[in-house]
């Protein structure tokens, strides 16, 4: 009817941020996720961070390939500024009732920027008034079973040592609003689940729930 295309219309997309470790499955699972959500008819695009797409990507990911060095803090600053200069589309697309699903967000910059030392609060300040995610699901998994399933690609953080760090403050961040769901199950229980709490996640957002 004319008022269900208006309420449609009206409602906005849920931003939905999938966090872990390197080789948690959080790519592969993005990418389920995202056709399931299609087949069922839902506005829906999958995004990641860092976005190497944009000049400042490309500066991430010369570094992240080690083919360049810089400044821990001035790296972290980068990462942030691929989030800030997404912003305002991510705003757009939520606000026109696309629902994002995001492979690493902010609480990466903090998780692997605080891992090599760097002070916790320092490293959240630039996160700061970007757009909160509706939902943040952590896929859970050890640093030794993800170094198990091997192929990590050979960039910069990709070590296990150093994911161990990683993992120690993801711990920090996890708070009572994210849904943890266990890595190690096998693709289609975690695939299943994943569709549950984000289904929720977007109703919930269609029925009003402001951005903030
Ligand atoms: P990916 O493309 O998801 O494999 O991410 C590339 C690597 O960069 C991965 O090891 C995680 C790390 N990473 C992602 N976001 C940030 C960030 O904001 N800050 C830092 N320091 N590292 C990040
Ligand atoms: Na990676
Ligand atoms: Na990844």
């Amino acid at each position: 009817s004319h008022q269900h295309n208006d309420l449609k219309r009206d409602s906005r997309g849920a931003l939905i941020v999938l966090e872990g470790l390197d080789r948690c499955g959080k790519t592969s699972q993005c990418a389920r996720l995202l056709s399931t959500l299609e087949g069922l008819g839902y506005s829906v695009e999958s995004w990641r961070f860092p976005d190497r797409t944009t000049g400042v990507g490309r500066m991430i990911s010369s570094y992240l390939s080690n083919q360049s060095q810089l400044d821990d803090h001035a790296i972290h600053l980068l990462f942030s500024a691929n989030r800030w200069e997404k912003r305002s589309l991510m705003e757009a697309k939520l606000m026109s009732g696309t629902t994002l699903i995001v492979d690493r967000y902010s609480y990466s910059g903090v998780a692997f920027s605080s891992a090599k030392g760097l002070d916790f609060q320092w490293c959240k300040a630039p996160e700061v008034g970007l757009l909160a995610p509706d939902l943040v699901v952590y896929l859970d998994i050890s640093p030794e079973k993800a170094a198990e399933r091997g192929g990590y690609g050979g960039e910069r953080y990709e070590q296990l040592e150093f994911q161990k760090k990683v993992a120690e403050s993801y711990k920090k961040l996890i708070d009572t609003s994210w849904k943890t769901v266990d890595a190690t199950l096998p693709i289609e229980d975690i695939e299943k689940h994943l569709k549950e709490i984000t289904l929720e996640c977007i109703v919930e957002c269609q029925k009003g729930k402001s951005l903030s």
